[in-house]
């Protein structure tokens, strides 16, 4: 039954049904029972694995093929009308070449199956900075994933009446070919397309596809910014609580740290950490000239491995129900999950995330792969922020870059200014991770960890950061910081304890937003003195801390030279600003 009479919606669906030749369509209606429906029929058909519904009650486990467990940027295309606007961190695929290629592939692709149609709205329900999508999908997997990191059903074609302002995102499963695998996005068009894929960030298209890729162009020619970023909000007493929203790559650290709790010396003085998203930040200026962020998620995909009482314990009540698995490894003996890091007592008798019989005692083999992940509600986390679905979001005091860098980077500095500070972001480097099919631990650039994810031309994005500066009064922009919480030793160990003792930088900071502190002057940026870190009660020595505080500066000329290069590539759509930003960066260097 159609849900909308709006003649745009209907004529996407009904033409996408016709092209796939679906047997039937099903439009989501966001009625638990449809989903209970979906969910039984997903786990006859074996698509879902029901887990023991005492310990983890909601819970499904999920496997996707071998072929199929990451993004593949690859094959991710931007098919802007113009090569030139794609710019040199995106594969670029003409249009007209793309549709006829990908409605090939779509013809007859739902063929003998069920179409479903999900509206969803990424942000609060007809909030000011929220927008909506229609995903089609011949899926289970995606209608239940979406389901919970969406906000999903008839009251979303409701908010959008009879407006055309909606992405169209169509998804194919098709036979999971990787050679025939394409994940599209058409910016000029509001329109995804995603075939041959069954995993995560290629076919939950309201993310990284729509909040990002997508959402980042709507964002330049609207005036706000889509962002990779967590939120969080930290409350401490007597003061207001201070919102900092933080950059970094895949698999580097944002749900962790948007889900930090603080080390016990900072618990007994008050304070609190409080998440409002772990992946997406949409940031607009507010009636009071600050800006503020939503998190236009409403659930997290986080990364399973890694993630245990002690690392991570909000994270991991928060998949303790009503929660998707992807490619963890089954506990056999209790129908439970598992996976590396979990704890340290693997089981004996599981099924490891190829499907095969795991002796998680005696395999060589890893259970879970490197980049499974829990699809968990929002609302699970027991430190989810009152302000998570505030549809205005929250004030943001300080903006955060940083990767994984073995060496070079320090623990943190803060950067001069709005325009340094956008510098500071263009430059960021980090060794890649699983969250990505390819090579793992190579550092490459990833500007503001947007370089997957920048719908348009990367020169025109930083002059966009460097406008939306601009656009705000000097004191009330935010801070800017850059951390690096992976530094390692010379065996290759990590020496920063990271986790909740990141608290003690995300203190450094409220220190410095306040005009607590003084800092170090340096060629890079403003250096914490190492007695303005708070280490009580930390497993760290002061001495280590003053080390990853110290600026190397024969390493940071290789830096500087690294980052010319990089910034070669943008060609004359490099802002100025930021040729200059570099060459001041040398000179600075060199005195
Ligand atoms: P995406 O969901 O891919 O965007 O990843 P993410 O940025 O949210 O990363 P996440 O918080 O899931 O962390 C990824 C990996 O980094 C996990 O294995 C974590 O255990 C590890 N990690 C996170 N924070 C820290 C830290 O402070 N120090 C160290 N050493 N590892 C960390
Ligand atoms: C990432 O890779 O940054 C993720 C996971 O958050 S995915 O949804 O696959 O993009
Ligand atoms: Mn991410």
């Amino acid at each position: 039954m159609e849900m909308t009479t709006n003649k745009q919606v209907l004529d996407f669906v009904n033409g996408r049904a016709k092209l796939g030749k679906a047997k039937e369509v099903v439009w989501i209606t966001g009625d638990k029972a449809q989903y209970d429906a979906l969910t039984a029929e997903a786990i006859s058909t074996g698509e879902m694995i029901e887990l023991n519904q005492e310990l983890l009650p909601g819970c499904l486990l999920h496997r996707t093929k071998e072929n199929d467990v990451a993004r593949v940027e690859g094959r991710t295309f931007i098919c802007a009308r113009e090569e030139k606007n794609a710019g040199p961190t995106n594969n670029w695929w003409n249009p007209t070449e793309a549709y006829a290629k990908l409605e090939s592939i779509l013809d007859g692709a739902y063929e003998g199956r069920t179409m479903y149609v999900i509206p969803f709205s990424m942000g609060p329900v007809g909030g000011p900075i929220s927008k909506i999508g229609i995903e089609v999908t011949d899926s289970i997997y995606v209608v239940l994933n979406m389901r919970i990191m969406t906000r999903v059903g008839k009251d979303v074609l409701d908010v959008l009446g009879d407006s055309n302002d909606f992405v169209r995102g169509t998804h194919a499963k098709c036979d999971v070919n990787p050679e025939e695998r394409y994940i599209c996005q058409f910016p000029e068009d509001n329109a995804i397309i995603s075939v041959n894929s069954a995993y995560g960030g290629n076919v939950l298209l309201g993310k990284k596809c729509f909040a990002l890729r997508i959402a980042s162009y709507q964002g330049k020619n609207e005036m706000w910014m889509a962002e990779h970023m967590l939120i969080l909000g930290i409350e401490r007493p007597g003061k207001e609580t201070v919102y900092m929203a933080a950059a970094f790559p895949s698999a580097c650290g944002k749900t962790n740290l948007a889900m930090l709790i603080p080390p016990v010396e900072f618990q007994n003085k008050g304070y609190k950490v409080y998440t409002v998203g772990d992946d997406i930040a949409w940031i607009k200026k507010g009636p009071d000239g600050r800006l503020y962020a939503i998190n236009p998620e409403n659930g997290f995909f986080g990364v399973a491995p890694g993630t245990n009482k002690k690392s991570n314990p909000n994270a991991l009540i928060s998949t303790m129900k009503n929660t998707i698995f992807t490619n963890v490894a089954l506990n056999l003996e209790n129908n439970t999950v598992w996976w590396e890091g979990l704890d340290k007592n693997p089981p004996v008798n599981a099924i490891d995330w190829k499907g095969n019989p795991w002796n998680g005692q005696t395999s060589t083999e890893k259970g879970a792969h490197p980049n499974s992940r829990f699809t968990a509600p929002a609302i699970n986390c027991p430190c989810i922020s009152k302000e998570f679905e505030n549809p205005a979001g929250v004030p943001i005091s300080a903006f955060i870059f940083g990767g994984r860098r073995p060496n070079t980077v320090p623990l943190v500095y803060q950067a001069r200014s709005w325009e340094h500070g956008v510098f500071v972001g263009s430059i960021m480097g980090s060794e890649t991770t699983a969250a990505a099919t390819g090579a793992v631990g190579v550092v490459r650039r990833d500007p503001m960890a947007m370089r997957p994810f920048c719908g348009y031309h990367m020169g025109d994005y930083f002059q966009h950061w460097l406008d939306m500066g601009n656009s705000v009064d000097k004191d009330k922009q935010p801070k800017f910081f850059n951390v690096n919480w992976f530094r390692t030793d010379a065996e290759g160990h990590f020496v920063w304890p990271g986790f909740g003792d990141n608290m003690r930088v995300l203190d450094w900071m409220l220190k410095r937003i306040d005009g607590e502190v003084e800092a170090q002057e340096t060629a890079i940026g403003y250096v914490p003195f190492v007695d303005d870190i708070n280490l009580e009660g930390a497993d760290v020595s002061k001495e280590t801390v003053a080390d990853i505080l110290t600026i190397d500066n024969a390493a940071w000329k290789k830096e500087a030279e690294g980052i010319k290069e990089f910034y070669k590539d943008f060609g004359d759509r490099l802002p100025a600003e930021l040729a200059k930003q570099a060459d001041e960066l040398v000179s600075r260097l060199d005195k």
